[in-house]
């Protein structure tokens, strides 16, 4: 049994360490689970992005980068594990309708990842694919959230609470959380980088509502200064340009983004919405996502240093639909996962 420790989050909720075990449904990890605490103990840094690919290939870049090693909760790499038997054996579960085939397919990329050292799964990959990397900095998580704050705040209550639950939390070390992703630029151009200062709701306020037995709840939404300006530093490290300035979030791409290209508009004219979207770009606002505010309300209130690092793929001043080729959609949404790693790189420099 692990002593208590003193937390460094504010508001934790007391009821979960009565919990035995906490099951982290959405994660599919329960709190009691072996190898754990060995595995999530010792993390720094929790990177968020939309897309499990995104999230897989970031882990990717930030092992090589760093020369980290893939963290794992599976069984350890096995001179005698012998992977072409063991996927006829897979195929063979399948064929038979012993193994279902979803389930299958995560083991074998998963055994096919440990061969080579590329980032595996933890946990169960129906809602998030979360990785694990030992950087030289200190453990970090890269995890998917999906589209949207509802989705997003799913993920932070069950991260939080996993590293509360293997005593990452404390005074001494407080982890940090980042939010990587692509947004509509406000009067910046495909391919630059915000790193916010703060969320405002689609009315323009700096402020994050929800409703709780009924009643509002208003909470603010500004990210962590010093760890804005930390990263922000970095941007000598990347190719593209790189500003700061507030990000509304909405609960739609169409209709609270105000396009004029969904299925259906309440915006009557471009004129209509280039009014809305300049008042928003005139107050500092520098683009438009769906979950930075909410994502900020979540760690201003728990006490977490968080920030937020979002491409633009286009200037909504200048139009509605991504018209970017994947390729280039894959350099803009590269850009706020090299800015992030030089920052983890450079955070391994401070610790030493
Ligand atoms: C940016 O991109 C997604 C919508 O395409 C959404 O998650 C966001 O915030
Ligand atoms: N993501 C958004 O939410 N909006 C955009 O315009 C582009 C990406």
């Amino acid at each position: 049994m692990e002593a208590p420790h003193e937390t460094f989050l504010k508001h934790l909720n007391p009821v979960i360490d009565t919990l035995k075990p906490d099951f982290l449904y959405h994660l599919g990890l329960p709190s009691n689970m072996d190898g754990l605490r060995e595995a999530f103990g010792d993390v720094v840094h929790v990177a968020m992005m939309g897309s499990g690919p995104r999230a897989f290939r970031f882990a990717q870049e930030l092992t090589e980068a760093t020369g980290g090693k893939v963290r794992s909760l599976g069984e350890e790499p096995n001179q005698d594990f012998d992977l072409m038997s063991r996927v006829n054996e897979e195929f063979e579960a399948v064929k038979a309708g012993e193994k279902d085939l979803l389930d299958s397919m995560v083991d074998v990329q998963n055994w096919m990842a440990r061969e080579i050292g590329l980032p595996e799964t933890i946990g169960k990959t129906e809602r998030f694919w979360l990785f694990k990397v030992d950087t030289p900095a200190g453990g970090v998580i890269s995890v998917n959230h999906h589209m949207g704050m509802p989705t997003h705040a799913i993920l932070l209550h069950e991260v939080t609470k996993l590293l509360h639950h293997v005593g990452a939390d404390t005074v001494e070390r407080p982890f940090e959380y980042s939010r990587l992703g692509t947004s509509g630029g406000l009067g910046i151009a495909g391919g630059d980088i915000v790193v916010s200062n703060r969320g405002l709701e689609a009315s323009g306020l700096p402020r994050y509502r929800i409703h709780v037995l009924g009643k509002e709840i208003e909470l603010p939404t500004e990210f962590d200064p010093e760890l804005v300006e930390r990263i922000f530093s970095c941007r000598d490290a990347v190719e593209a340009t790189v500003v700061k300035g507030d990000t509304v979030s909405c609960d739609d791409f169409y209709t609270e983004q105000a396009r004029l290209d969904g299925a259906f508009t309440f915006v009557k004219s471009e004129a209509e919405k280039l009014q809305y979207l300049n008042r928003l770009h005139a107050k500092g606002a520098r683009n438009m996502e769906m979950e930075a505010s909410g994502f900020a309300a979540f760690c201003q209130h728990m006490g977490i240093p968080a920030a937020c690092i979002g491409v633009a793929l286009l200037n909504r001043l200048s139009g509605d639909q991504v018209t970017a080729l994947p390729e280039e959609i894959a350099r803009y949404s590269d850009g706020p996962q090299q800015l992030l790693i030089e920052y983890i790189k450079r955070q391994a420099v401070t610790r030493v």
